[in-house]
């Protein structure tokens, strides 16, 4: 099976490297010919918390380099889904595959409006990898990977577990799940509440079990999440609030994808995550006021950066 890995971030570097160990025919693909070439002289660089340090040339391309694949991944960062996926026409085989594992809602709709719905697959990984710099990660915990076949989509129980199969042979635990939209709410739930608070903060995840303050707007905002989720069919397992709790717990030395989108002075996945349910809750006569203001706050924030002090 031929895959492709779109977006260097750190996810995309550590699934193409960890396939490429595998041994499995991987490709990850920039739009950026400059990084390309940059990436392909270093190699993508994993380090782990124990110190551990490896360096894995995977063959890394421009999208026309690389050509159709069976299954293409997409792990850009949600605002970049709309530009990513016009690559997708060109990585997909006849028959083949798109899989995206993205944080946020609107990432499927949007890859669907460019080849459609049929052969998309959609997944949560539930990994500890960070960036620290271009092809340089940092692979701080295992963490299962959910996948499953969405709404619209026609790739069969078989297909789903083939592909389950291969990242379980890249030492990647992997579960297909017919509920997949409602696992992806659940990780939703939860990034609501821990992303924003972090972001506007400036702190690990786990100092908002220390805050007060900052945990009771991260639980209203979960809690808002997972009333929408309810009033659009979907049945989500567990207490919302365990789960933001145990999350922050675990994930305590963690800073926030948001956060250091923030901290990078990157666009944050604001809009995939506070402003969907904010939006899918206005479209249910739901009010989402958390929601809405922590948007709010964060669009700011962003367009803040040039004009902040100190
Ligand atoms: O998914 C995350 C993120 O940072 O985007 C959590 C679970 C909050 C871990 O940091």
């Amino acid at each position: 099976m031929k895959l492709a890995v779109l977006g260097p971030g750190a996810l995309g570097c550590l699934l193409a490297a960890l396939f490429h160990e595998a041994g499995a025919d991987v490709s990850l693909v920039d739009y950026r010919p400059e990084r390309v070439a940059r990436l392909r002289l270093q190699g993508i660089q994993v380090h782990t918390l124990e110190g551990g340090h490896r360096v894995i040339k995977a063959p890394i391309g421009l999208g026309p380099e690389v050509g159709p694949c069976d299954l293409t991944i997409v792990a850009v960062k949600a605002y970049q889904t709309e530009t990513a996926a016009r690559a997708l026409p060109g990585l997909m085989s006849r028959g083949g595959l798109a899989l995206t594992l993205q944080n946020g809602l609107g990432n499927l709709e949007a890859i669907a409006r460019i080849v459609g719905s049929q052969r998309l697959l959609a997944g949560v990984g539930l990994l500890g990898v960070t960036r620290q710099d271009e092809g340089r990660i940092i692979y701080a915990g295992k963490g299962v990977i959910y996948l499953g076949a969405p709404a619209g989509s026609r790739v069969s129980g078989m297909e789903v577990a083939a592909v389950a199969d291969l990242f379980r042979r890249a030492d990647l635990e992997c579960q297909p799940r017919e509920d997949i939209e409602a696992v992806l709410w659940e990780k939703l739930v939860i990034n609501v509440g821990i992303n924003p608070l972090t972001a506007l903060l400036r702190v690990p995840n786990g100092v908002l079990l220390q805050l007060p303050e900052a945990f009771e707007v991260a639980v209203a905002a979960a809690l808002e999440a997972q009333a929408v989720a309810q009033a659009a069919g979907l049945t989500l397992s567990g207490d919302p609030v365990a789960r933001l709790r145990q999350v922050c717990a675990n994930t305590a030395a963690n800073r926030s994808s948001m956060l250091q989108d923030i901290l990078a002075g990157r666009p944050t996945e604001i809009e995939a995550l506070n402003a969907q349910v904010a939006a899918r809750g206005r479209s249910l006569g739901l009010p989402t006021p958390v929601n809405d203001l922590l948007t709010l706050l964060l669009r700011a924030a962003a367009q803040s950066a040039p004009f902040q002090v100190g």
